[in-house]
């Protein structure tokens, strides 16, 4: 079916509204499902892997104006320095959550916490969209769960948006995306 060429349509037309190349980042812990989820946005597209140091995999793809950094919040933090380099310009942010990892929930609040600490994502405002992933998997924390887990409810600088989604089926994607565009759109309206 032709849903992915739409999918990306919506961010397309949104993004399309911007002067400048756009930037989104699409972020969480590794194993929550991003390079999953990124396969249902990415076709047509050219891609490459950068790997800037050992360790630390950086993926960017674009479509258009738009640029798409995808990399895993993982090591402890080790690699935030790198990852912060990425923040700068950043017109929507992409948070993958794997709403069945009840172990690692707390390590994905950590990080969130710590990038909205962030200056350049302070002065940002842009929207954040969070995927509660993997919602097909029987036991996995609700929508509703994942937001209390995450403390989303203590974001009132930014839009944001919660939204169920199965990264293989690609259930909830387009909903989520179409979401994020809105908001960009609305955001670029009033600039
Ligand atoms: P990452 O890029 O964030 O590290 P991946 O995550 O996209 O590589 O996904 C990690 C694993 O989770 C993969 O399984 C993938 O198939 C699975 N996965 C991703 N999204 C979903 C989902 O919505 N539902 C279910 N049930 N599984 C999902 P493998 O077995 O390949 O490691
Ligand atoms: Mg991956």
């Amino acid at each position: 079916e032709d849903n992915e060429m739409g999918i990306l349509g919506d961010i397309g037309r949104a993004l399309g509204l911007l002067k400048h190349p756009a930037s989104v980042l699409v972020i969480g812990l590794d194993n929550s499902g991003k390079t999953t989820l990124i396969n249902h946005l990415k076709s047509g597209t050219t891609s490459r892997e950068v790997t800037p140091t050992v360790g630390f995999q950086v993926e960017e793809f674009s479509k258009g104006s738009i640029n798409f950094t995808v990399y895993d919040m993982s090591g402890q933090g080790r690699y935030r320095s790198l990852w912060e380099s990425y923040y700068r310009d950043v017109q929507a942010i992409i948070f993958v959550l794997d709403s069945t990892d009840k172990m690692r929930m707390c390590v994905a609040k950590d990080e969130l916490a710590t990038l909205l600490e962030n200056s350049d994502i302070k002065a940002s405002l842009c929207p954040m969209l969070f995927f509660a992933n993997k919602s097909d998997v029987p036991g996995a924390y609700t929508n509703e769960e994942c937001m209390q887990e995450m403390n989303l409810f203590n974001i009132r600088d930014r839009p944001w948006h919660m939204r169920s989604s199965n990264a293989i089926s690609g259930a909830g994607v387009a909903e989520g995306i179409a979401w994020l565009a809105d908001e960009i759109k609305a955001g670029k309206l009033t600039d």
